[in-house]
């Protein structure tokens, strides 16, 4: 890090505060804030108090006095009064993507970035699998749970594949992407944007960050920047060499490009459609990354713990894990991955001010009981109660909700925790719910 910055505010002590400190240079002065006294608590026994400084409560305009810049954490909303107040006054604010933007030996390394709704993880976690398989070096950080700024010799990397989210877009204005990839957008975060307009425009920012641009051309709700995409993927047709197409000739789906290389999917063991255009990106995203690659190793991919996770068969019940569904299309792509119509579906948690309603045509059709948990289970019963076919009970622990879901189901049946809602009503993130669910489980 620059030798001339000397004092640096954390907001955040979480993953990403605690890395950013790890990078700074040991003798610049860090003020550290969480609103959280254990997670502050945390961060003064990893960097001590000789030299820092510790705050916690309300954020003060004290706190910012002097500091080279901030650097904020993700989950912290920069439409904070005082956020919005220095941000106006000239401060400077980073977070750790934008820090890590800031090096200038970055040259060796391929960089992919990923962003979108859903999936993200998912896509991210294939093109690790699939490089590596091949004898490429590479790491997935970012979103996915590993801070960039983590990565101890970068030079000894061909691939950094740099999962987004947009709370991390929302303060990158410079970087050096070789390919980024937008999967797809819908209604997420809405207590975090005052409108889907200006989701999507923190979204949209990746393309003008990277050489080549990706996107997902069957998703309507990115028709408005597909003039600014080289390549695009999806299931539709397409008459560009350049596309990749998803085809299912004899009942074998494979992805071709216009110009004709074709890779099989046959070996592909993971559930459902949407995988399948998972797996389409991650190829897209390779080939535009290393135009000679033709590796394609699938047969061992393995699924991300808790999205679409299958658990176990118990007396011929199917148990699957989906906790890091955390909105509304998440879980209905989880429940349109499934051929059978009989899933017992727990859900709810923090709405986060969505639109529920479009779930209600995939509860109707595939989900035969909803058992809901968490602060805004009224909501989903407002929403869902006159659809004549479903069972709605509500509880207050997730126990309550899987053994309520056991001991309606039946062999040959599914009991899925997709909760199309945020955890943190409840949990510490998606996480713990995850491995909640799976231990209660894991009891049965
Ligand atoms: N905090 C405050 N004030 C606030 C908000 C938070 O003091 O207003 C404090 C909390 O008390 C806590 C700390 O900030 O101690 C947590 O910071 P954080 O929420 O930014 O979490 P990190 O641990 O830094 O993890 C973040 C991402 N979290 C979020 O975006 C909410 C992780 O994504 C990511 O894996 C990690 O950085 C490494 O890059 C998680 C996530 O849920 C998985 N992401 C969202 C999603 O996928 O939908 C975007």
């Amino acid at each position: 890090m620059n030798e001339s910055i000397n004092n640096v505010l954390i907001l955040g002590c979480g993953k990403t505060g605690l890395s950013i400190a790890r990078y700074l240079d040991s003798n610049t002065k860090i003020s550290f804030y969480d609103e959280n006294k254990k997670a502050l608590g945390n961060a003064i026994n990893l960097f001590g108090t000789k030299k820092n400084l510790y705050f916690h409560g309300d954020l003060k305009e004290e706190f910012f006095e002097n500091v080279d810049f901030v650097a904020i954490s993700p989950g912290v909303d920069p439409r904070h009064p005082l956020l919005k107040k220095m941000i106006k006054k000239g401060v400077i604010f980073h977070n750790d993507i934008s820090l890590f933007f800031e090096r200038n030996d970055l040259l060796g390394t391929k960089i992919i970035a990923v962003t979108g709704t859903n999936g993200k993880t998912t896509v991210c976690s294939m093109i690790e699998q699939i490089s590596l398989e091949s004898g490429l070096r590479a790491k997935a950080v970012g979103n996915i749970g590993f801070p960039i700024l983590d990565i101890d010799q970068l030079e000894t990397l061909d691939l950094l594949i740099i999962e987004l989210s947009s709370f991390q877009l929302e303060l990158l204005n410079k970087a050096k992407i070789d390919v980024a990839v937008i999967l797809n957008i819908s209604d997420d975060h809405m207590d975090r944007y005052d409108s889907f307009t200006q989701y999507f425009k923190v979204k949209a920012k990746l393309f003008g960050l990277a050489e080549i641009n990706i996107i997902n051309r069957d998703d309507e709700k990115l028709d408005a920047l597909k003039h600014k995409a080289n390549l695009s993927f999806g299931a539709s047709e397409s008459h560009n060499k350049d596309d990749y197409i998803l085809t299912n000739n004899n009942f074998s789906p494979s992805v071709e490009r216009g110009d004709g290389v074709t890779i099989l999917l046959k070996g592909l063991k993971l559930l459902g459609w949407h995988n399948k255009l998972n797996i389409m990106a991650a190829i897209a995203c390779i080939q535009s990354a290393f135009p000679k690659f033709n590796h394609f190793k699938i047969n061992n991919l393995k699924g991300v713990t808790h999205r679409l996770e299958w658990l176990k068969n118990l007396q011929g019940i199917e148990f699957y894990n989906d906790s890091k569904a955390t909105n509304v299309n998440a879980t209905i792509t989880a429940l349109k991955s499934f051929d059978k119509k009989n899933i017992f579906l727990i859900a709810g948690g923090d709405s986060k001010n969505q639109i529920l309603k479009p779930l209600e045509k995939h509860l109707k059709q595939r989900v035969s009981a909803l058992y809901l948990i968490g602060q805004d289970a009224h909501i989903f019963e407002e929403n869902f109660n006159s659809i004549q076919s479903l069972k709605i009970t509500n509880h207050k622990l997730m126990k309550d909700a899987v053994l309520s879901a056991y001991k309606d189901a039946d062999a040959g049946d599914i009991v899925l925790l997709s909760p199309a809602c945020s955890s943190y009503d409840m949990y510490k993130n998606y996480k713990e719910r995850g491995d909640e669910y799976k231990s209660i489980v894991e009891d049965l």
